[in-house]
């Protein structure tokens, strides 16, 4: 049992509470109540023991005239709440039983929770487990983002290709959130700048309000709860009343449903800009709301205008939010009266931007026209702060270039600090992308090796793990997973090994039966879970993992009696809708697991399975079921990657490449812990100069060259030879992403990674030694990390 917090909590009394909720909250007796019903007294009630360390937080902090962090990101990746807030709070038993005496199972209710997924994947996910982790630490925090009505897509398979549809979420009443209507704020659009004299004032032709929904986000043991702040946009005003007595109804609700379009959707591409009007409008709503907030709750303390660094401190999540530089300036000079110079430093001194990619199409530029009609003020402002970064560093990098606004420019002059997310990924901000702004501001790029939650991605995801953990070294190491390296001397204890491996054989089991339920899919246990999940994009390279699948069973056919290790290869993940081919390599991925599940020589050896709608709650149940974790993008390109992190502080050791975090990941599981393959950073520059370098590797082998023949000649298309030759022509001819050049390497690692786990003893050292080793990835460390190095900010809890 953890150390329960709520110890006034007794089971009694979390079932009077939700036989309250439900009668009052859900309007239901308990005879007619549904599993919605049910799932959401429980929430409710959850909320209740939330709000009074909430309460007390902000308490402290206005006591303490503590400094606020203020995280602002287009993407929270929530995933459920329930058994996060349970466990934070150390009532999930209470909770359990409560159910159970009530006649509903816990696993049940919680499980019809639907996902929050307003994100997309990595960036977003890291949002939420640092929004864990500055509540566990204590550090006075307000995430601010954006209420999408509709989170990240559903993907649906027909025919083995991508579908998507509308996601859902607040279909039904979201049991978290508090609705904040009097916290509305006017944010202006287009329209012209008029000069006052020294005086520049914005004439907007468009106004929306940005109307709060804050949910509490209660820390390890509650002893400490921060907001998160989301903005939904509203219609100044609701209908036209003068179109509606005219008889035109469509006329009369089109103001709002443009303003409600604002926070209608997450726009579904992960790591690839898009160039829509639409995009911008968002990212400086909920920005230009956010800050309004935050000096709102700055100026009401009493403070000078002048001191806003040292009683705030603002994270741009990536370029999404960084018209927050020119927007707080705006403020600070046209209506605080700053001088402009002061203004710029000023809000420098309180901004600070995390770089989260290099590759180039994701560097997000607006075309100046565009910026300039939407947002005309900010456009001027942009070009004072350009001239005062010339004047200022004598370099010729420039923010506003062949007509257009360079946001990570922008980013990067604005900010006082600048943080890649792991170590290779911040050396090469240094010599890549923003090489010239760093021999200008040589003190200015510095590193944050991302981390992941321990809550959520071991103690709440993982019980049979935890309980083995408990056991062995006792509890507290869910706030100081550092604590997990007092595993290693248990490592050589063959009792140890025997119930690690239960652990996950039992995982497994778990991810059998809901693979069984769901999809109607028998895997086996005893074979080797191998796992890829992570959005589909062509850097990740799926399309090597596939390929080296149908070379394996190639080997398999030829060879059906030779000493194989069974496989069951699991890919999940999803496709920006528009990305042509990452869509073509999911249809290779399940017309290649429509071929081999069927065929009866290899299946016990080999089967592909790729279950539809990959999310958070998806991510729970596959990485502790997880044997190997496949790391395979091409180097340089994965900046830090954060699900390498789940697994292998799950057990899976790493198959991958030296990319991201894993560099990092390798040296603390030990390199033995590791199955490295393929090309370097550097290596893979240098290749990408030799002429024909595709072909060379594919005519080099002979095994590459067979399975491209196979998928040519429409082995796994029923014939059909023409679906995937573009992504033929691409691995022969243009191979970017360097598939052709790892392949062989990747191959024979693999052959390794068999042989190493048929020696089951042999295996379960090597994955106890990833949990032992993955202590330093939690997210507290990182979150520690921004505090002294970028946001100067300390714990207000002890
Ligand atoms: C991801 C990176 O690809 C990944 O390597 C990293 O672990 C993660 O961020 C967290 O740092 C990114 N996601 C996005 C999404 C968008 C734009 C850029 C990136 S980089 C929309």
């Amino acid at each position: 049992m953890p150390d329960t917090l709520r110890t006034d909590l007794d089971q009694p009394a979390l079932t009077q509470a939700m036989l309250r909720h439900l009668r009052s909250s859900l309007g239901k007796d308990p005879e007619h109540a549904t599993t919605y019903d049910w799932r959401m007294s429980l929430a409710l009630s959850l909320r209740d023991l939330v709000v009074e360390p909430w309460f007390a937080s902000t308490r402290r902090t206005y006591d303490a005239k503590g400094k606020r962090v203020y995280y602002l990101s287009m993407e929270f990746l929530i995933g459920r709440l329930i058994e996060d807030v349970a466990i934070n709070l150390g009532v999930e038993h209470i909770a359990a039983a409560a159910l159970a005496e009530l006649g509903q199972d816990y696993d049940r209710i919680v499980a019809d929770e639907p996902d929050a997924a307003l994100g997309n994947g990595g960036l977003g996910r890291l949002a939420a487990c640092f929004l864990d982790s500055l509540s566990t630490i204590g550090i006075p925090a307000y995430g601010y983002g954006i209420r999408y009505e509709h989170g990240l897509f559903e993907q649906h398979f027909e025919d083995g290709a991508q579908v998507e549809t509308a996601e859902k979420w607040l279909a039904q009443r979201h049991a978290w959130e508090f609705e904040r209507p009097e916290v509305s704020i006017s944010i202006h659009f287009g329209g012209y700048v008029s000069q006052c004299g020294e005086k520049s004032v914005w004439h907007s032709d468009e106004t929306v309000l940005a109307q709060a929904y804050d949910t509490p986000i209660a820390g390890w043991q509650g002893k400490w709860a921060n907001t998160l702040r989301l903005w939904a946009a509203k219609p100044v005003k609701l209908f036209d009343l003068e179109s509606f007595n005219r008889g035109d109804y469509i006329g009369a609700s089109r103001p709002e449903a443009l303003a409600r379009t604002i926070s209608r959707v997450l726009y579904p591409d992960d790591t690839t800009d898009t160039g829509k009007e639409l995009r911008l409008k968002q990212e400086y709503f909920f920005t230009a709301a956010s800050i309004q907030d935050l000096m709102r709750r700055f100026l009401a303390e009493g403070f000078e205008i002048d001191s806003l660094p040292d009683h705030v401190a603002i994270q741009l999540n990536d370029t999404h939010p960084a018209i927050a530089g020119p927007e707080l300036v705006r403020i600070l000079a046209d209506e605080h009266a700053l001088p402009m110079a002061r203004a710029i430093e000023v809000a420098r001194k309180t901004l600070a931007y995390t770089n989260h990619t290099l590759l180039p199409e994701a560097l997000e530029r607006w075309p100046e026209g565009l910026f300039a009609r939407i947002l005309p003020r900010h456009h001027r402002i942009i070009e004072i702060i350009q001239d005062a970064h010339f004047a200022a560093a004598g370099t010729k990098v420039t923010i506003i270039e062949h007509g257009q606004v360079k946001m990570g420019e922008l980013a990067f002059v604005m900010a006082h600090k600048v943080n890649g997310v792991s170590a290779l990924h911040s050396e090469l901000v240094k010599e890549t992308v923003f090489h010239d702004l760093h021999t200008a501001y040589p003190d200015r790029i510095i590193n944050q090796t991302n981390g992941i939650t321990p809550r959520r991605w071991l103690y709440s995801c993982n019980p049979a793990l935890r309980a083995l953990i408990d056991d062995t070294i006792g509890q507290g190491w869910a706030a100081d997973l550092e604590r997990l390296s007092e595993l290693r001397s248990s490592v050589e204890d063959a009792a140890f090994r025997e119930a690690y491996r239960a652990a996950k054989r039992s995982n497994k089991e778990r991810l059998a039966e809901w693979l069984k339920a769901r999809d109607r899919i028998t895997v086996n246990p005893d074979a080797m879970f191998d796992t890829q999940i992570k959005r589909i994009h062509e850097y990740k390279r799926q399309l090597m993992n596939i390929l080296e699948t149908i070379a394996l069973w190639n080997d398999i056919r030829d060879d059906p009696n030779g000493d194989w290790t069974p496989r069951v290869k699991i890919f999940g993940g999803k496709a920006a809708p528009g990305y042509v081919m990452a869509k073509s390599i999911i249809h290779l991925i399940n017309d290649v697991a429509k071929m081999l599940n069927a065929d009866p020589t290899t299946r016990d050896l080999l089967q592909v399975v790729y279950p539809e709608n990959y999310n958070v709650s998806m991510a729970e149940l596959l990485i502790p079921a997880s044997d190997l974790s496949e790391q395979i993008s091409t180097a340089g390109k994965e900046a830090s990657g954060t699900g390498n992190m789940k697994l292998s502080l799950n057990g899976s050791p790493t198959i991958g490449t030296l990319d991201g975090a894993n560099v990092e990941i390798r040296d603390h599981v030990g390199v033995e812990n590791f199955f490295l393959f393929g090309l370097t950073a550097r290596d893979v520059t240098k290749r990408r100069s030799v002429p024909g370098f595709a072909r060379a590797a594919i005519e080099a082998s002979p095994r590459l060259a067979r399975v491209l023949g196979q998928i040519a000649d429409g082995t796994f298309s029923g014939g059909d030879s023409d679906r995937y030759a573009a992504l033929l022509h691409n691995v022969w001819d243009h191979d970017y992403f360097l598939v052709t050049c790892d392949f062989d390497s990747y191959f024979n690692t693999q052959r390794e990674v068999d042989g190493v786990y048929r020696d089951p003893e042999a295996w379960t050292r090597m994955a106890a030694l990833n949990t032992a080793g993955m202590g330093w990835f939690s997210s507290d460390r990182t979150i520690r990390g921004y505090a002294s190095d970028i946001w100067n900010v300390r714990p207000l809890v002890v």
